[in-house]
């Protein structure tokens, strides 16, 4: 037990600025009260959920929605909060120019534009101390014959390999890969074995991310998680829930038992965080082939369009949780005896058993031993934080889209 506390205790949660502004479909944005005004009053929100979860201790930033004047000054801002700056979002997706794509789009200078965009990230990961950029391409093609599918992976290529030589020493980008949406005939990088391709050509700091969205229903994610851990290509998850497309709903929330799948892979891999501070830039992979992961960063990327905010923040990081201490408490010596013994059964009781323990006394005796409340939804409840930034704060902004 005290293995897995400890285990539990290091694992951080990264949790995403846009989360707590207002978010919706392309249907309608529904206003909340009390959402923040500016990126600060985002990184006041997202040090609540570190507060009373504890283990949350860094937030995503995406640009330019959290645009500001000094990011220097914004990564003060988060340090004095009891937070850090986690992964830079690059957001080339929503300027009219884009319409066509940014860096595999046909015209040299929207590519230029897009690049200096990246470029910009990286800036500002120096400025806040950010070891990690997270580049998500909305390219693609609606039509048949719109474009070249080779040669706009080419203009790809040529981007992503700028944007690494710019990166600095514990600096990596994770590259996220998206079956569909916006583009709706191919996407540039559709999937995992594009994202992979790219990485393992430019080298040990460029890596995958998963946004566990991200796939066509029925793909088995544990299998690439497995499979990008061995090869060192796995460097993150962008964790949210799915029905249908999309839908970033509360990670857990709409399969459990696959979250719990998913973290037994990344047990088994060895990835868990080591427990040394997630925000400190520290090198990360080996030699270029065949390197280990140093770091798997557990991201959210969520919206919150109907339930509070800060409540489906923590509620998401306790769901991250609970999967993660199952998945430590599958009896892997067991486990992997029935498997030599072709005893199908008997190794699939060992891990079902493990998903169907109850965690929820343990992670709540952990928080006590952190000297956190056994329940932090109630903990927040009973703060009286809703009741003071609905006060506060007046017309707060949108998360970014959906508008
Ligand atoms: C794209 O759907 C995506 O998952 C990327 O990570 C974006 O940056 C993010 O959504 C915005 O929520
Ligand atoms: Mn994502
Ligand atoms: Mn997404």
């Amino acid at each position: 037990m005290t293995d897995i506390k400890t285990a539990l205790r290091a694992q951080h949660i990264e949790t995403p600025s846009w989360a707590f502004g207002n978010s919706g479909t392309r249907f309608k944005v529904f206003a909340q009260k009390g959402v923040p005004r500016d990126p600060y009053e985002k990184l006041s929100d997202a040090a609540q959920v570190h507060a009373y979860t504890g283990v949350a201790p860094t937030v995503a930033l995406h640009i330019p929605w959290d645009k500001v004047d000094d990011y220097a000054d914004l990564a003060r801002h988060a340090r004095e909060l009891g937070v850090g700056i986690g992964a830079i979002n690059s957001n080339v997706f929503q300027d009219d120019d884009y319409m066509l794509g940014s860096v595999t789009h046909p015209s040299a200078g929207v590519r230029r534009k897009a690049t200096d965009h990246l470029l910009e990230c990286v800036d500002i990961m120096d400025a806040t101390g950010s070891g990690t950029l997270k580049l998500w391409f909305s390219d693609g093609i609606n039509y048949p014959g719109q474009d070249d599918i080779r040669s706009r992976q080419d203009r790809l290529a040529e981007s992503l390999a700028e944007v690494y030589d710019r990166l600095g020493e514990g600096q990596r980008f994770l590259l996220e890969y998206k079956l569909f949406e916006p583009a709706f005939y191919a996407t540039d990088v559709p999937d995992w074995g594009t994202a992979y391709a790219h990485c393992v050509k430019l080298g040990p700091k460029a890596q995958v991310v998963v946004d566990t969205g991200h796939h066509a229903p029925g793909v088995n994610i544990e299998f690439i998680v497995a499979f990008l851990l061995r090869e060192g290509k796995l460097g993150g998850f962008d964790f949210n829930s799915r029905f249908y497309a999309d839908d970033d709903l509360m990670v857990g929330a709409a399969d459990p038992f696959q979250l719990f799948r998913i973290m037994y892979e990344v047990v088994q891999g060895g990835a868990l965080d080591d427990g040394e501070d997630a925000r400190s830039a520290k090198p990360f992979g080996g030699s270029a082939g065949g390197e280990a992961p140093r770091r798997v960063a557990f991201m959210l990327d969520q919206c919150h369009n109907i339930e509070p905010k800060i409540p489906g923040q923590i509620r998401s990081v306790m769901n991250v949780q609970e999967a993660t201490a199952k998945a430590l408490l599958v009896d892997r010596e067991a486990l992997a005896a029935a498997q030599s013994e072709g005893d199908v059964l008997g190794a699939n009781a060992v891990f079902m058993d493990a998903y169907n323990t109850d965690v929820r006394p343990l992670l709540a005796e952990l928080r006590e031993e952190m000297g956190l409340a056994r329940d932090p939804m109630a903990a927040y409840a009973k703060s009286g934080y809703f009741a003071k930034i609905v006060a506060e704060r007046v017309g707060g902004t949108q998360a970014g889209w959906g508008a």
